[in-house]
C-alpha cells in the first residue's frame, strides 16, 4: 500500500468542464482548456482537481450519461489530452481525479444498445429489467431523481429497464458480478495512465435491495415543502433502492485498487446525516466523501455552525463543499450581492481549517452567484421535470474569465448554456488586481491554510462562545467567523498570536479584537 494520505492536505477545485475554460471555440469547455488555466488554480493555491465526466456522451445529463468509460468526448479533446493535463498538473504538484459515474450508463451505451436488443443477449443482465405488473404498469412503485417512476417500458422486448435518473440514464445491475469486473477495469485503466482517483458519483446507489420491492412512500403532505423535487426526494423514503449494505464489498475492492496506485475515492454520498455518512468513509472502504449540508442550506448561520460540528465529530475525513454543479450557488443562497459574498467568504474560511478536504467550485473564488439563464434556454434535465424549480443552469453558466464577448471563456458567439449576465467586475482579470476582491482573499486564505499542512488535528476543539463567533482551535491554530449580524469581540487565548489571514484586511499585522459581521480569521500561536 503507497498511501500516505495526501488529500487531507489537498485544496481541491471541482471544474465543471462544459463551463471551465473553450480552447477550440465550439462554445465547451475542453480538457487543453483546463491546460491552460493550471497556472491560474496553481497559483491561486489548488493541489487537487477534480474534472468532471469527460467521456463521450449524448449529454442528456452533461456527461453525466457515460457512452464510451474510457474514452474521450470529441468535445473535450482527446485520450492523449488527459494524459497531457495529468502530467502539466504532476509538474506543478498538482492531482486529477475524475468523475466516476457507475450507478447507471447511457442509454447509448453499447452495454445498453445490445441489452435492450432481447432478453438473451448476454449483455441483458448488465441492467435491471423486469415484467410490467399485472396492470400494465412498472415493476414497483419506485422514482426517478428527476422525477416520475423510476422504470420505462420498452416495447422491443416487453419489459420495464429500471432507471432513478432519466429515461437515457438506465441503471447498471451491480447484482452481476460482470458489472463489477468491467468496471474494475476501469478504474485500472484511468489510474494506470495517472489519474490520482475519483469523485464517486451517487457512491451510496449502486446495488438494490434483492426482489426490488415497493419502497414505503409518504403521502405527498408528509413531505416538507423545501422548494424542489431534489430536496423532494431526498426526503422520501429511499429504502430500497440506495443505501443498500451490498454496496460495501464493491467499495472495499475499489479502495484496495486504488490504495495499490496511492489514489483517493471521494465519495459523492448524499446522506445529511452525518453518522450515517460516516459509515462511508473508512480505512476499508472511500477515503473521504463529501458532506453536503451546507451545499443545501440556505442562510442560516447557527444551523451551518451546528452542522459542521456535528458533520466533524461523525467523520474525521469528509471533504468540505458550499456550492457544486448541482444546486444554486453560496451566494445566491445567501443573499447575493455584497452580503452573500461575505457569508460565503467566512464559511469557506471556516472550512479551511477542518479536518478533511475543503472544495472549492469554479467560480466560487470569484464570489459567483447564479448565472441568468432564460427558462427557454435550459439544459437541465432536472429543470424539465419541475418547471424549472430546480434547476441547475445557473450554477452551471461559463467561467467569466475577462469582460469581453464570450468572457474569455470561449471565442464562440455563443456557449453551450447562455453566459450569465456578468458583469466585469465578477471576471478574473477584473478580480485578479484588487487585493480586497473575492480571488485575492481566497489565495490568502488558500496560503493560510497551506501553512498549516502537516499541523492539522483530527479532533476539533470547539470554542463555544456565546457572543456568535463560530471557531475553533485544532492544535495552535485558531479559526474564527463572525456569521452574525453584529460586531462581536474575539480573543484566542493567553499567549501571543499571529494573524495569518484575515477576510477584511489584506495584509494583517495583529489579530483583531473585533470581527465584524462576516468577518473571519485563521490566527495561529506566535513562536
Ligand atoms: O448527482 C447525484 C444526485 O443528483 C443525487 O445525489 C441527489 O443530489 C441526491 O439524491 C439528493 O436528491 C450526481 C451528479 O452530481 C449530477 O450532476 C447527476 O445529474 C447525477 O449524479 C446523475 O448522474
Amino acid at each position: 500500500m503507497r498511501e500516505n494520505r495526501w488529500w487531507l492536505d489537498a485544496v481541491g477545485y471541482q471544474v465543471y468542464l462544459p463551463s471551465f475554460q473553450d480552447s477550440d471555440g465550439d462554445g465547451w469547455g475542453d480538457l487543453p482548456g483546463v491546460l491552460s488555466r493550471l497556472d491560474y488554480l496553481s497559483e491561486l493555491g489548488v493541489t487537487l482537481v477534480w474534472l468532471s465526466p469527460f467521456h463521450p456522451s449524448p449529454m442528456r445529463d452533461h456527461g453525466y450519461d457515460v457512452a464510451d468509460y474510457v474514452g474521450v468526448d470529441p468535445r473535450y479533446g482527446r485520450l492523449s489530452d488527459v494524459d497531457d493535463l495529468v502530467a502539466a498538473a504532476h509538474d506543478r504538484g498538482m492531482r486529477v481525479i475524475a468523475d466516476l459515474v457507475v450507478n447507471h450508463t447511457s442509454s447509448a451505451h453499447p452495454w445498453f444498445a445490445a441489452a435492450r436488443r432481447s432478453r438473451t443477449d448476454p449483455h441483458r443482465d448488465h441492467y435491471i429489467w423486469r415484467d410490467p405488473a399485472p396492470d400494465g404498469g412498472p415493476p414497483n412503485n419506485w422514482l426517478s431523481h428527476f422525477g416520475g417512476p423510476a422504470w420505462t417500458f420498452d416495447a422491443a422486448t416487453g419489459q420495464y429497464y429500471l432507471h432513478l435518473f432519466t429515461a437515457h440514464q438506465p441503471d447498471l445491475n451491480w447484482a452481476n458480478p460482470a458489472v463489477a469486473e468491467e468496471v474494475e477495469r476501469i478504474l485500472r485503466f484511468w489510474l494506470d495512465r495517472g489519474l490520482d482517483g475519483f469523485r464517486v458519483d451517487t457512491a451510496h446507489y449502486l446495488t438494490k435491495h434483492p426482489g426490488l420491492p415497493d419502497n414505503p412512500l409518504r403521502a405527498a403532505s408528509e413531505i416538507p415543502e423545501l422548494g424542489g423535487v431534489a430536496a423532494e426526494w431526498l426526503e422520501q423514503e429511499h429504502r430500497y433502492d440506495i443505501e443498500q449494505p451490498t454496496t460495501e464489498p464493491i467499495h472495499r475492492r475499489w479502495r484496495e485498487i486504488a490504495d495499490s496506485y496511492g489514489a483517493v475515492l471521494i465519495g459523492e454520498v448524499y446522506i445529511l446525516d452525518p453518522p450515517r455518512l460516516a459509515e462511508y468513509v473508512r480505512d476499508d472502504r472511500l477515503h473521504s466523501a463529501f458532506w453536503f449540508g451546507v451545499v443545501e442550506s440556505e442562510w442560516a448561520p447557527e444551523r451551518i455552525a451546528s452542522m459542521l460540528r456535528s458533520a466533524c465529530a461523525a467523520a474525521p475525513n469528509l471533504s468540505w463543499v458550499q456550492s457544486s454543479h448541482d444546486r444554486r450557488r453560496a451566494v445566491t443562497r445567501y443573499g447575493n450581492g455584497a452580503l452573500g459574498r461575505r457569508r460565503a467568504l467566512a464559511v469557506a474560511t471556516l472550512m479551511m481549517g477542518l479536518p478533511g478536504t475543503p472544495f472549492l467550485y469554479n467560480g466560487e473564488e470569484l464570489g459567483l452567484a447564479d448565472g441568468v439563464v432564460p427558462p427557454e434556454l435550459s439544459q437541465d434535465p432536472l429543470a424539465a421535470a419541475d418547471g424549472g424549480r430546480s434547476s441547475r443552469d445557473g450554477a452551471r453558466t461559463p467561467m467569466p474569465w475577462a469582460p469581453v464577448p464570450g468572457l474569455g471563456f470561449t471565442t464562440a458567439s455563443r456557449a453551450w448554456l447562455p453566459f450569465g449576465d456578468r458583469v466585469p467586475e465578477d471576471t478574473v482579470a477584473c478580480q485578479h488586481s484588487d487585493p480586497r476582491s473575492p480571488l485575492s482573499t481566497t489565495r490568502r486564505m488558500l496560503a493560510a491554510r497551506a501553512a498549516t499542512a502537516g499541523r492539522r488535528c483530527t479532533v476539533l476543539d470547539w470554542v463555544d462562545d456565546a457572543a456568535g463567533v463560530v471557531a475553533y482551535r485544532c492544535g495552535d491554530v485558531v479559526v474564527a467567523a463572525n456569521l452574525t449580524e453584529h460586531s462581536q469581540p474575539f480573543y484566542p487565548g493567553e499567549g501571543g498570536w499571529r494573524c495569518d489571514f484575515d477576510t477584511d484586511d489584506p495584509a494583517p499585522t495583529t489579530v483583531p479584537a473585533v470581527l465584524v459581521p462576516g468577518q473571519a480569521v485563521i490566527v495561529s500561536r506566535a513562536r
